[in-house]
């Protein structure tokens, strides 16, 4: 639902006016070992330096877990936190790029939230310390958070030279990665690699980090006693 969101309409005010070549992309997030890299953000700089509106987005709270757990989204883009869930949250939020936090509450806020700066925005939650999840706000014309499979698909692009930007929760300093630039002609296939061990390799989408791991497996044990 969200990720008709990450492509937004100028897009295709760009194809309608028949100034150039739509193009596509077909791209594979791979980690260090080769393997397929979901939750990954890629973002793309075009050559008719497109600038996307900013939307709307969502990012719920369901089994106690943040959904999507990695949401991207364009600079200035409003966000709501829906609580799904029968128990109250408190999400909240230290990142320089935007602090906040909702009071513990169920049900959707009133108020959305504005991403009004590019970076990257850390979610917690005050009740619940597994809870994490990952705003990632961008002012790269396309982006895209990777499937379990790794993909990610841009349509109607311009065709010309990209540049390629991708972030990861696992990279090792959590800073988003310059890739190699490329040019995108008909429909073109890329692959994108970054250096992250297979740490979260099997694990569903969503799960909490290793870090949080332990901290939420404990949670577990003590609930079921
Ligand atoms: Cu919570």
């Amino acid at each position: 639902m969200t990720k008709r969101l990450f492509l937004a309409a100028p897009l295709y005010l760009i194809g309608a006016l028949g100034l150039v070549e739509a193009a596509s992309l077909q791209g594979d997030v791979v980690d260090a070992k080769g393997a397929a890299l979901g939750n990954a953000v890629v973002t793309l700089q075009g050559p008719a330096g497109g600038v996307a509106a900013p939307g709307k987005a969502v990012m719920d709270q369901q089994e106690m877990r943040f959904v999507p757990s990695v949401l991207a989204v364009r600079t200035g883009t409003s966000v709501t936190f829906p609580n799904r869930d029968d128990i109250r949250h408190q999400v909240y939020s230290f990142s320089p790029t935007k602090r906040f936090e909702l009071r513990l509450y169920q049900g959707t806020p009133s108020e959305p939230v504005v991403f009004d700066k590019p970076g990257l925005v850390v979610l917690g939650c005050n009740i619940h310390d597994w809870m994490v999840g990952y705003i990632y706000v961008t002012d790269d014309p396309w982006f895209a958070v990777s499937d379990a499979q790794g993909k990610v698909s841009f349509d109607d692009l311009p065709a010309g030279d990209y540049r390629v930007t991708l972030w990861h929760s696992a990279l090792p300093d959590m800073q988003p990665r310059q890739g190699e630039a490329f040019k995108i002609e008909g429909a073109a296939a890329q692959r994108f690699a970054l250096p992250v061990e297979a740490s979260s390799e099997g694990e569903p989408p969503g799960a909490p980090p290793s870090a949080f791991g332990d901290a939420f497996k404990k949670a577990v044990e003590h609930g079921s006693h």
